[in-house]
């Protein structure tokens, strides 16, 4: 062992036998707080089991079968916190919760917490959460989602959980989560500061404010400091005692008693009242942040002995001791015992399989699928009908993108009992551009939930939603406008179920409305012509309509993948075609479909395999394929007409589906033309394009058919997009798209005079 985990070790043992233990201000007895000598022993022992676990991770560490040292040690108080809940509370957990997975486990029967801990640690296959891919704290039998290493990132999807809980008893929906669970979220203090939580506790607070039971606890585990920057003494207090909607309890986290009885309190508000609850845990950090922390750079000697002295197991054994339920020697008798018990299982773990090979490593990039759709119900005619009253005069009639899919979501909702959708504006209002216009006159508000104006929580909303068995469907009210909340996607929402080895999931539907062109608003902020944010997302499905026939068709589908293969899925909407009704001129109406009704006959999906995810084509011109989407698909139909009009035949290739691509179609495709144009509204660097380009031009070198044909593509400048008319010197138009055409043709010409 190091010097400094052997201090700790020997400290434990030096100061229990020599009597020489911490005073704590605390009066509390066992009786006080309805602890028995029994349970109290329990608790203890989980505290023990944390800390030789910590200990257990540094020495194999060394050895080179350990890969993540960060520790609880210090922290041990969550044991009691943990006791005060029941195991199907669902728990995000702060990285230092070892002594709460030891305690919960002993919740509920079968478990095997340091095993599976040490499992985790050595990154071994067999680890029962993540399957080997990271350690974590997690458990599908204890309710406990693993979470990232990027903190405050779960208080978003802890809120959206405590919201779906009360959510789902105003709904009569029955959930995965119990009706009178309670959500736990714990932070560090340094944590408390990062807008992410900020912000969701924000939300909490304003939901709370407003009467919605929100019944979470947010346990800050405030040890003063975050690596080596100090929490400024009393600013947790100041900065959450006082909060609307929130209530706050302090607990002294180095004394079980406090701890369990201030939890306790905590546990009363939140459940019986669906009050949110911050509850505030002093406590110390031992053995420094991490393994490689060398604490001794930023923190003097005497300051660290001092914090050592406050070891949470000292106090324990002091409080066993003052109330005469274990001697000194039991003690350590028992600190030994478990020390010795962890390390024998970790002389098992270390031979242990590791992931092999990178299928073994993917094989939960992709959640698993579901075999049947037990979701979806039959909507009567008469309801239908209903549903549909104030647009009875429309329905008949050809429409433009924007209503289409309101319609379609009208009728998603109504055969889907278990869609919410939430967003900014998308209530009474129906969203900045009517997409969601009567949804909440005809859903309620329960089911079209009108969200603050945080993207960071209406993401995490979506996900603790999706926890508890909804299906969300969130809505971005501008692409710009993700990018502050992006971590809730990326690192959050698909990640979920590579590091659970696909046992937790959350599936949802994201519409983002976005990309350039539109006339309503100028600039870049409402034209944002960049999603690559999605596009390097292990995982992540991207859907990108270029017309209503398709909006309507790829929403339905969306929803399909996100119900029975489990999928996070991103719906892009071009913002510009929302309203767009003529192709090529004034009242030809060629951008306008009718609404096709939902199949109506099944309830349950057919299908075995998941769903296939393909380009469209028009045309079938044989000398230039032009491969687009969104809008460059809409430009590229109109310069088909002009192209057609020089001789040049056409077949235009929309993507529809930007994730995954649809390789095998869009070869196929190009290998029929004699040129490829690549049509991107996006910029240069970081669009499509260049994953079009990288795959036709991989494929040349495969296959005859393609080496033959000529690429070329058209994309925006590498720029942002100005206010008014000047959009357009940087975005690809009608004319440019038939020039490069035209010079693409006309280059195969020269060449072959040349080889002439
Ligand atoms: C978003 C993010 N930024 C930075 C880090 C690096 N980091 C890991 S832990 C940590 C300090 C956290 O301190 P605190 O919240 O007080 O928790 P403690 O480790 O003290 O228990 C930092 C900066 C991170 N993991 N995530
Ligand atoms: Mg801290």
């Amino acid at each position: 062992m190091s010097d400094c985990n052997q201090r700790i070790y020997d400290n434990f043992i030096q100061n229990v036998l020599t009597g020489n233990l911490p005073d704590s201000a605390c009066t509390l007895t066992p009786d006080d707080v309805g602890l028995t000598a029994t349970e109290l022993v329990d608790l203890f022992e989980s505290q023990l089991m944390s800390r030789h676990l910590d200990l257990q991770s540094r020495l194999m560490q060394k050895q080179g079968n350990s890969f993540y040292t960060i520790g609880s040690a210090g922290h041990e108080g969550s044991a009691a916190y943990a006791k005060a809940f029941r195991p199907t509370d669902m728990a995000f957990l702060h990285y230092r919760s070892g002594a709460f997975f030891n305690q919960r486990s002993k919740q509920v029967a079968g478990q095997t917490p340091i095993y599976d801990l040490l499992l985790s640690f050595s990154a071994a296959k067999d680890d029962p959460i993540s399957g080997g891919r990271h350690k974590v704290f997690g458990s599908k039998a204890l309710s406990i989602p693993p979470q990232t290493s990027t903190i405050a990132s779960h208080l978003p999807k802890a809120m959206g959980a405590a919201f779906s809980v009360t959510l789902a008893n105003r709904l009569n929906f029955k959930g995965n989560l119990p009706n009178d669970a309670v959500i736990l979220c714990s932070f560090g203090d340094a944590s408390a500061n990062h807008s992410t939580s900020l912000g969701a506790i924000n939300s909490t607070a304003w939901a709370s404010y407003q009467s919605t039971a929100m019944p979470i606890v947010y346990i800050c585990e405030d040890n003063g400091v975050g690596i080596s920057t100090r929490t400024p003494s009393g600013w947790i207090a100041q900065n959450f005692q006082h909060r609307p909607g929130i209530h706050y309890i302090a607990c002294d986290g180095l004394n079980l008693l406090d701890t369990y009885q201030k939890a306790k309190q905590a546990e009363n508000l939140a459940r019986q009242q669906g009050k949110a609850v911050f509850l505030h845990m002093k406590t110390v950090r031992l053995l420094g942040h991490a393994g490689s922390d060398v604490e001794t750079s930023y923190r003097d000697r005497e300051e660290i002995a001092a914090i050592e002295f406050q070891d949470p197991l000292l106090h324990s054994a002091r409080i066993l001791l003052e109330h005469n339920i274990l001697t000194k020697k039991t003690i350590v008798e028992l600190y030994q015992h478990i020390a010795e018990r962890v390390a024998c299982v970790a002389k098992q773990v270390v031979s242990k399989a590791r992931l092999q090979n990178a299928d073994e490593v993917k094989a939960s990039l992709i959640p698993p699928m579901l075999k049947s759709n037990t979701r979806k119900s039959l909507v009567s005619q008469a309801d239908r009908t209903a549903l549909f009253a104030h647009e009875k005069h429309n329905l008949g009639h050809k429409q433009h993108m924007a209503k289409l899919l309101n319609w379609t979501l009208m009728d998603l909702m109504a055969e889907y009992q278990h869609i919410v959708l939430c967003g900014e504006d998308i209530g009474r209002k129906g969203g900045v551009y009517s997409v969601t216009s009567k949804l909440s006159q005809r859903f309620g508000t329960n089911r079209v939930v009108n969200t603050l104006l945080d993207e960071q929580s209406i993401l995490g909303l979506a996900i603790g939603l999706a926890h508890n068995g909804f299906l969300p469907i969130a809505e971005i009210q501008f692409l710009a406008y993700v990018h502050n909340a992006e971590d809730q996607i990326r690192g959050e929402a698909a990640t979920l179920p590579f590091f659970s080895d696909g046992q937790f999931t959350n599936p949802m539907v994201i519409r983002v409305a976005g990309l350039a062109y539109q006339k309503g608003f100028g600039g870049h902020f409402h034209n944002d012509n960049s999603f690559a944010v999605f596009r390097d997302i292990p995982g992540v499905i991207i859907a990108c309509p270029s017309n209503g026939t398709d909006a309507v068709i790829m929403l339905r589908q969306c929803v399909q993948l996100a119900v029975l293969e489990q999928r996070v899925v991103v719906f892009l909407e071009p913002i510009a075609l929302y309203m767009t009704k003529d192709l090529h001129q004034a009242g030809d109406g060629l951008w306008t479909s009718t609404y096709l009704p939902p199949d109506n006959k099944s309830a349950v999906f057919a299908e075995e395999q998941p769903l296939s995810l393909t380009v469209s084509v028009t045309g079938t011109g044989t000398e230039l394929a032009i491969i687009s989407y969104g809008n460059g698909y809409y430009l590229a139909r109109q310069a088909e007409k002009q192209l057609a009009e020089q001789g040049i035949t056409c077949r235009v290739i929309d993507l529809r589906w930007l994730a995954p691509l649809d390789k095998k179609g869009i070869i196929e495709q190009a290998s029929l033309c004699k040129h490829v144009l690549i049509v991107d509204e996006c910029r240069q660097t970081g669009s499509i394009s260049e994953a079009l380009m990288t795959l036709l031009l991989e494929a040349s070198s495969k296959c005859s058919k393609m080496a033959a044909v000529k690429l070329a593509r058209l994309c925006a400048e590498d720029s942002f997009i100005p206010l008014g008319a000047a959009a357009y010197h940087v975005l690809p138009s009608v004319s440019n798209i038939v020039a490069a055409g035209i010079d693409l043709v006309a280059k195969r010409v020269d060449e072959k005079v040349l080889n002439d």
